[in-house]
C-alpha cells in the first residue's frame, strides 16, 4: 500500500546535566571545583530518501526520539553527546505542527536536510562556576529541555509532468513506454492504485519526471473513486497532460472526458485549472485513418489554442513528438512549482508558573534566587554571550525578581547570587 500521510511524535534528545565535583588530591585539602559539563542532546533530522515514494516507513511507527545528552562526570570529565536521529521521507514531503496546522518544513528540491527539533544544549558543570567570591560553587548547570512535538508528514509528490485521465485511458501504458517506471497495465479501471513517478531520459535535452496519477472520474474531488486523494499530487507539477481514449464509448469520448476532469480539477483548486496543459489522444491503432482524423479534428476544434498530439502508447505512435515537445514546453515554463514556507516556531516549555525564592544570606551578605524556574531559564539561557546576558535581565525584571530584591531592601553595589553567578546589584 501507498501511504501519503502519517503522524508521528518526534523528540528530540535533552541536554546532559552540568556535574558538580570537587578535585580530590592527596596534599591538596580543598580542590577546586571539577565538575564537567553535559553532552547535548541529538536533533530529530528530516532528509530526503531518493529512493522512497511514500511515507511506509511511517506506518507502523509513530514515536522517535533521538538520543539524550549523557551528564558531566568528575575529574572534567564532559559527557557524550546523544546521537542524531534521522528521518528519512520521499522528496515533496510536507511537515506540519499538528496542533495549528502550521508548516514545519517543505523536503523539497534545495531542502534535502533540515533539523527540525534541536537538541537539548548541554548543562555547564560546576568547574565553570568558580569565581574570587565563590571557591567551591555548589551549582552545575542542568541541561536544556528535549523539545517535542506531534507532527502530520504529508507527501505531495514533485514531478514535472501529471499524468491526468479517466481510468483505462492508457496513462501506466505510455508511462512505462517512456521511462524507467514499470506500472501495472491492465484492461480494467482503476489499475493503478497510487501516484507513480518515472524518469524521462531517451531523447530529451534534459531528464524530467512524469507522474501517472490514477485514474480521476466525475465527482473525484467530492471523493468518488479514488478521488480527491490523489488530486493533491498534482498540485507541485507544472505541466499536465490530459490523457484520453479516443475508442472510448459516447458518454467518456474525449471532449467529454476532458471537459469533466477539468471539472474536478477546478472543484478541488482553480490553481490546477491554470496550469499549462498538452492533449494526448491515445489508442488511435485501434482506428481506421478516417476515424483518428475525425476524432482529432474534433478536439483541436474545441481545444482550438491547445497542443493536441494524436498517439498509441502501445505501438509508440506519436510518442517522440509529444515528449519531444514537452521536454521544449517544461524549458520554458519557470520552475515555480509550489514549495510551502515554515511559519511555525517551537515555544518553548515556559518556566512561567514554577516556584522561585529570593532569600538574603546574612552570614555571606548576599541575596540568594533559587528555584526551578530560576534553573529552566539557565538551562536554556547562556549568560556568557551578550544576547542571553540581556534575556536574563528581561527575565529578572518581567518574573518580579527585581522588585523582591528591592523589597528586601536590596542597594546599588549589594551582591546577588544566582547559582553560583554573583551580580552586583545596580538599579
Ligand atoms: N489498443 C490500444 N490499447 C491501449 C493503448 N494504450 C493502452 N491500452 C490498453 O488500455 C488498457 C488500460 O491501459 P492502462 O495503461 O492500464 O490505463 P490507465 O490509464 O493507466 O488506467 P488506470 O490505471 O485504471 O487509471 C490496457 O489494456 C492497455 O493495454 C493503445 O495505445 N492502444
Ligand atoms: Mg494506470
Amino acid at each position: 500500500m501507498f501511504l501519503d500521510t502519517s503522524k508521528i511524535f518526534i523528540k528530540s534528545g535533552k541536554g546532559g546535566d552540568g556535574h558538580v565535583s570537587f578535585r580530590r588530591e592527596k596534599f591538596v585539602p580543598d580542590g577546586g571545583p571539577d565538575g564537567g559539563d553535559g553532552g547535548r542532546g541529538g536533533d530529530i533530522v528530516f532528509e530526503i530518501d531518493k529512493g522512497l515514494s511514500a511515507l511506509n516507513d511511517y506506518r507502523y511507527s509513530h514515536k522517535f526520539c533521538a538520543q539524550n545528552g549523557a551528564d558531566g562526570g568528575n575529574k572534567r570529565c564532559n559527557g557524550k553527546d546523544g546521537e542524531d536521529l534521522i528521518l528519512k521521507v520521499p522528496e515533496g514531503t510536507i511537515i506540519r505542527d499538528e496542533k495549528t496546522g502550521k508548516i514545519v518544513a517543505d523536503m523539497s528540491r534545495g531542502n534535502q536536510r533540515q533539523v527540525v527539533l534541536t537538541g537539548g544544549r548541554g548543562g555547564k558543570g560546576n568547574m565553570h562556576y568558580a569565581t574570587s567570591t565563590m571557591q567551591a560553587p555548589k551549582y552545575a548547570q542542568p541541561g536544556q529541555a528535549a523539545r517535542e512535538l506531534n507532527v502530520i508528514l504529508e507527501l505531495k509528490v514533485l514531478a514535472d509532468v501529471g499524468l491526468v485521465g479517466f481510468p483505462n485511458a492508457g496513462k501506466s501504458t505510455l508511462l512505462s513506454r517512456v521511462s524507467n517506471a514499470q506500472p501495472k497495465i491492465a484492461n480494467y479501471p482503476f489499475t493503478t492504485l497510487n501516484p507513480i513517478l518515472g524518469v524521462v531520459e531517451k531523447n530529451v535535452s534534459k531528464p524530467f519526471i512524469i507522474a501517472d496519477i490514477p485514474g480521476l472520474i466525475e465527482g473525484a474531488s467530492g471523493g468518488i473513486g479514488l478521488g480527491i486523494k490523489f488530486l493533491k499530487h498534482i498540485e507541485r507539477t507544472r505541466l499536465l497532460v490530459h490523457m484520453v481514449d479516443a475508442v472510448a464509448p459516447d458518454e467518456t469520448e474525449p471532449v467529454t472526458a476532458i471537459e469533466k476532469i477539468r471539472t474536478e480539477l477546478a472543484a478541488y483548486s482553480e490553481d490546477l485549472l491554470k496550469k499549462p496543459f498538452v492533449i494526448a489522444v491515445n489508442k488511435l491503432d485501434a482506428l481506421d485513418e478516417d476515424e483518428k482524423e475525425s476524432i482529432l479534428k474534433k478536439v483541436r476544434d474545441h481545444f482550438s489554442d491547445k497542443e493536441v498530439f494524436g498517439i498509441s502508447a502501445v505501438s509508440g505512435y506519436g510518442i517522440p513528438e509529444l515528449i519531444s515537445r514537452i521536454s521544449v514546453l517544461l524549458s520554458e515554463i519557470k520552475e515555480d512549482i509550489v514549495t510551502y514556507e515554515p511559519d511555525f516556531v517551537y515555544e518553548e516549555d515556559s518556566s512561567a508558573g514554577l516556584p522561585f525564592t529570593v532569600t538574603f544570606d546574612q552570614e555571606e551578605n548576599v541575596y540568594l534566587v533559587e528555584g526551578p524556574r530560576i534553573e529552566r531559564m539557565l538551562g536554556y539561557t547562556n549568560l556568557s554571550s551578550e544576547k542571553g546576558f540581556d534575556f536574563f535581565q528581561k527575565f529578572m525584571k518581567e518574573n518580579e525578581i527585581l522588585s523582591q530584591l528591592e523589597e528586601l531592601g536590596i542597594k546599588d553595589g549589594d551582591t546577588v547570587r544566582i547559582y553560583g553567578w554573583d551580580f552586583d546589584y545596580y538599579k
